[in-house]
């Protein structure tokens, strides 16, 4: 099923995430719903707070080409536990802000430990599109948006054209 995705402003996006203690159905259930709604935005991640729900929780799937192996990726818990010094900049967007556009300077490689969707610890290092989703991602359990690093008066152009949007959205 798919889920709404929370639009910037909004309280739920500015929270820390709380660890997963227990994978449940309910767990796997929104993984999927996440999933989903990520393939169907389209985008490339999404993090729990996203869709209203404040646990340690993202999903990801990096391969953009038409017609390649889609890699459907579920992380509780994930953690960046090694990264370079060499660094990559990336135009970040991010479905919680839409349309809108921002370079974001990050690591280029990350090691990232997780909890998989049948509950077995994982790792793997990323570099690539992958390093800066999965630390887009993670910053969103953190309340932590792409936005956050850009200049303060673009951040706040930014802001007002959500303001504005969900107006909009809100009269119909
Ligand atoms: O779909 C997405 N694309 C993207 C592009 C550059 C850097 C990060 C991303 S993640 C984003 C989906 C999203 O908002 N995930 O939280
Ligand atoms: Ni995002």
């Amino acid at each position: 099923m798919k889920r709404n995705i929370l639009i910037h402003p909004d309280p739920r996006l500015k929270k820390v995430c709380a660890p997963v203690a227990d994978l449940s159905d309910a767990l796997r259930t929104l993984a999927d719903d996440m999933l989903e709604t990520m393939y169907e935005a389209p985008g490339i991640g999404l993090a729990a707070p996203q869709v209203g729900v404040l646990d340690r929780l993202i999903v990801l799937d990096c391969i953009k080409e038409e017609g390649a192996t889609p890699r459907p990726t579920v992380m509780f818990n994930p953690k960046v536990v090694a990264a370079s010094d060499e660094t990559n900049v990336y135009d970040e967007g991010c479905l919680s802000i839409p349309e809108q556009y921002g370079e974001v300077t990050r690591p280029a490689v990350v090691d990232v430990t997780w909890i998989d969707r049948d509950g077995n610890q994982q790792s793997e290092t990323f570099d690539g599109l992958w390093a800066t989703c999965v630390q887009h991602e993670i910053d969103h359990l953190n309340g932590k948006l792409f936005i956050d690093y850009l200049k303060p008066l673009r951040r706040q152009m930014i802001t007002r054209k959500m303001q504005k949007l969900k107006r909009e959205m809100a009269r119909g």
